[in-house]
């Protein structure tokens, strides 16, 4: 049990293309956590730029992440939503972190060989240094709980382990400054909801993901109805009926994908759905999880534009939560000059 007191950060990168996986893994879990939890959620510019970015598109995508989150529920008043970049702490504490992580521990991540690919030598140091960067995210604010999907476990056991050695190595020091136990909380991941790994529509081994080239392969919050319905029919599948029970999933990962956004999006069990559904061709199914995903999205999408038709307001609000971002994490960043012992 972590002696500090419960709080909630995560984020989202504003690299455009915000899609199902993106809402149904993260921002849904975000919204439901606001009532329990203290909650810090921030759009990930700095991380955006770990890849190019076109300047204006990323100013478009930060309002756009900023308006699916205000338009899937969270609210802006109670939490705080706001852009990495506008808080110093964020970068500041990553370079302590560059110092604390070891480059054994970066070498092991998995999503630094994904996105570097083949071409290592040319990727930015700062997509190699992104778990640190996102380790300082969560810990400027001692945050315990980070809600995020399947495939950021890594970076949060990453995370916690920075935490630990942060401890360890400063344990005196901390001591001597008058804090009891670690300094910083070992974050817990909170990979719960009901689509923690959305798969591409495309195929269902692979994740649905932003940077897919095919836009088959997701659904985004900005699709219409009609793109919606379109993308569903023309999913992949197989020529098999749907199971009756979720054993029948077996090697048919991409059934398994259809029925778990069902699910999801319905606030059902796959058992429940497949009651329902088992037996029944996917030309059945696919109209019925269409105009579930229409009813679900739809709203969601016409409060984005909305949202997005008013361009200062966003800025507004981001600015506000900036400032409160930063009388959390000023401190915060002020012991740990101390416990480092930086003269200031
Ligand atoms: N397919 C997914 N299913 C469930 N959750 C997902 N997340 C991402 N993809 C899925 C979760 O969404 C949150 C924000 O993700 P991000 O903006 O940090 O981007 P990402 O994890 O790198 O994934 P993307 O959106 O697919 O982008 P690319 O294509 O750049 O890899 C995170 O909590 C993430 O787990």
């Amino acid at each position: 049990m972590s002696s500090h007191p419960p709080r909630v950060f995560s984020g989202v990168q504003p690299t455009g293309n915000l899609h199902l996986g993106n809402y149904l893994g993260a921002i849904t879990r975000f919204v439901t956590l606001q009532d329990s939890h203290d909650c810090i959620y921030c759009v990930v510019d700095l991380h955006a730029i770990t890849l190019w970015q076109d300047p204006k598109e990323l100013t478009h995508n930060i309002r756009e992440v900023t308006a699916a989150f205000l338009a899937a529920g969270i609210d802006a008043d109670k939490h705080i939503v706001f852009n990495q970049s506008q808080v110093s702490a964020h970068a500041e504490l990553a370079w302590v972190f560059n110092c604390v992580a070891r480059m054994g521990w970066l070498n092991r991540m998995t999503q630094f060989k994904e996105k570097a690919g083949k071409h290592k030598e040319n990727a930015s140091v700062g997509l190699f240094s992104y778990p640190n960067l996102m380790a300082a995210d969560i810990l400027a604010y001692r945050a315990t709980h980070v809600p995020v999907g399947e495939d950021q476990k890594q970076h949060l056991e990453l995370s916690r382990d920075i935490a630990q050695k942060f401890n360890t190595d400063f344990a005196e020091s901390i001591a001597a400054n008058g804090h009891q136990g670690g300094f910083f909380p070992l974050p817990e991941p909170l990979i719960t909801g009901p689509a923690t790994r959305v798969m591409s529509l495309r195929d269902g081994s692979k994740k649905m993901s932003k940077s897919d080239p095919s836009d088959y392969s997701r659904i985004n919050l900005t699709d219409d109805q009609d793109m919606i319905a379109k993308k569903i029919r023309k999913a992949r599948t197989d020529p098999e009926p749907l199971p009756s029970e979720t054993a029948g999933f077996e090697g048919r990962p991409e059934a398994a994908n259809l029925v778990g956004i069902y699910a999801a999006l319905a606030g059902k069990s796959h058992e429940e759905v497949l009651h329902d559904f088992g037996g029944q061709q996917f030309s059945v199914f696919k109209p019925a999880l269409a105009e579930l995903a229409a009813e679900t999205l739809g709203p969601i999408s016409t409060e984005m534009k909305k949202l997005m038709a008013a361009p200062d307001h966003i800025d507004d609000i981001l600015r506000a939560g900036a400032a409160r971002a930063r009388a959390i994490a000023a401190p915060i960043f002020d012991d740990v000059r101390r416990i480092i012992g930086f003269v200031s």
